[in-house]
């Protein structure tokens, strides 16, 4: 693979040569740009590529091709690319069942390809993409989107030609959990903006949103059992602004639009402190039985639900059973973090209780890693946001079989300012710019961690500073697109130098998108 990759690069380097001493500089740049990406130059870095061959055309004749055993899904997933081809090409593209030539989705017996994986055969007469499962025909599509010209992603039409070089790509993810955060409490976004979202996650192979849905700021997802959650607890947000939070409707229609992305929703409802806004809404969860105000500041660690008191549970259980009811994916996050008014030993029986709520109904337990310092059960999932890699309960936790989610935050937190001038953000866990948010390995961030013990990798962001999608988007991007890569891609594959020249790539589609990305002066941007 890496020589595949080296060969492929000398050969790039030859090309551009020669071209160059052929013409002059302006038709050599026209050349450069119009000649097809090289195969394997997307984010995440492909697990395998074997550049060769002629490149493939679209052109106003090309069908995407799904055969009927492909199924209903993958019309769906050619549906999709359609959109995404047809205003920049303007091509028609129809999606046919039959035929050969063209872009072809189709799904094989080959398991090897696992849940997500897919293999990307470009040649003259065609693109042949096959996964075993639907998700690695998504991932695909994106891989294609990326091999084509940037400007595919505009939305209005846009000059040739659509070439992808030949080759084939081979692809599985390294981690099966790659996911993203979004604080919706401190500031509260739209659906429509959290579907903006998932959008831009999809294309770098994230699949799980979570959702951070409550904090000491806003709750923001209507429980029925207890309104009051959402109509006086979700009324406010961090600076005072009106708030809001999801009906039952709106919670629905984010985890279906998250599914055609497939990104599977993990909501989170912290627990037992960032709980400002539920004790605020209801007086008898506070253990003096006395309603706090609403909060709009920023500091943490001041709220805790009533440990001793039995509608505590009762609470719990009908939030975690209606979360439950409204949730396809398998994860129900307490939190657990920063609960620093809640003596140790309620922490821990607490977090014994609440875990029991979560299996009760058929879930997975996730926590953020200070779970480890309570007693996890079977099964449960710590998100670790340390620093520093040495907490040892997270280690024995892992050794008894806790599996982790690294979030480590002075690499993986996009709320962290780029530099001293960044405008939006916080700074406790430093400064984090573009190549310090890439430079980690999962597997060895912890010292001592058993091998399998890491499920995957989460950027969260935390919204404390962020009121629009373009500030979420400013702060995500573009250190999205490494955590991502850091999840997906090979270990083997993970360089500095090769990173940062495959994301200044990325400038132009971002652009070309629409995103508000930071333009980091340690990428070389086209
Ligand atoms: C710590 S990370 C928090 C959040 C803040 C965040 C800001 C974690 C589990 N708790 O409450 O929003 O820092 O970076």
């Amino acid at each position: 693979m890496r020589q595949h990759r080296t060969m492929a690069g000398l050969l790039g380097a030859l090309l551009l040569l020669a071209a160059g001493l052929s013409s002059t500089g302006a038709t050599t740049a026209a050349a450069a740009s119009r000649a097809p990406r090289p195969l394997g130059r997307i984010v995440p870095a492909p697990a395998s590529v074997a550049p060769g061959g002629s490149p493939y055309t679209i052109t106003s004749t090309t069908a995407i091709r799904v055969d009927a055993a492909t199924g209903a899904e993958g019309r769906r997933i050619a549906g999709y690319l359609a959109d995404v081809l047809r205003p920049s090409t303007g091509y028609a593209l129809p999606v046919r069942a039959d035929g050969s030539g063209g872009i072809r989705l189709r799904l094989s017996g080959d398991a090897r390809l696992g849940e997500e994986g897919y293999r990307l055969e470009s040649g003259r007469s065609a693109i042949t993409v096959t996964a075993h499962r639907p998700a690695g025909l998504f991932h695909a599509v994106q891989t294609l989107r990326q091999l084509l010209p940037a400007s595919v992603e505009r939305r209005t039409r846009q000059p040739g030609p659509w070439q992808v070089a030949g080759g084939t790509i081979t692809d599985t993810p390294r981690y099966a959990y790659r996911g993203a955060m979004l604080d919706v409490s401190r500031h509260f976004f739209t659906p429509a903006q959290v579907e903006r979202y998932i959008d831009q996650l999809a294309l770098y192979k994230v699949n799980r949103l979570h959702l951070h849905l409550s904090d000491d700021q806003g709750w923001r997802i209507a429980i029925d059992s207890w309104p009051r959650l959402a109509t006086y607890g979700g009324r406010t947000q961090v600076g005072g602004g009106k708030g809001g939070y999801y009906t039952k409707a709106d919670y629905r229609r984010i985890v279906r639009y998250a599914a055609s992305r497939y990104l599977e929703v993990v909501p989170e409802i912290d627990t037992p402190g960032h709980t400002n806004a539920a004790l605020a809404s209801y007086a008898s969860l506070n253990c003096d039985g006395v309603a706090p105000p609403l909060y709009t500041g920023t500091d943490v660690g001041f709220s805790s639900l009533c440990v001793p008191k039995e509608v505590t549970y009762a609470f719990l259980d009908d939030v975690v059973r209606e979360l439950s009811a409204l949730t396809p994916g398998r994860y129900i996050h307490i939190g657990g973090d920063e609960a620093h008014s809640t003596p140790h030993t309620d922490y821990v029986a607490f977090m014994d209780k609440a875990q029991a709520v979560v299996a009760k109904y058929g879930k997975t337990v996730m926590g953020w890693h200070q779970l480890t310092g309570a007693r996890p059960v079977a099964g449960a999932v710590a998100q670790y946001w340390g620093t520093a890699g040495d907490e040892a309960e997270v280690v024995a936790a892992a050794k008894a079989g806790t599996r982790l989610v690294m979030s480590p935050a002075n690499r993986a937190y996009l709320d962290m300012k780029y530099d001293a001038t960044t405008k939006l953000g916080l700074d406790w866990a430093g400064l984090v710019d573009v190549d310090r948010s890439y430079a980690w390995d999962p597997s060895t961030f912890i010292k001592g961690l058993p091998s399998g013990s890491v499920l995957g990798v989460e950027a969260p962001l935390w919204s404390e500073t962020l009121t629009t999608s373009a500030d979420v988007e400013y702060m995500a991007f573009p250190r999205l697109p490494g955590i991502a890569e850091i999840g997906w891609s090979p270990a083997s594959t993970h360089s500095w130098p090769d990173y940062r020249s495959r994301l200044a790539e990325q400038g132009p589609r971002l652009a070309a998108l629409g995103v508000n990305f930071y333009r980091s002066p340690v990428v070389p941007w086209e």
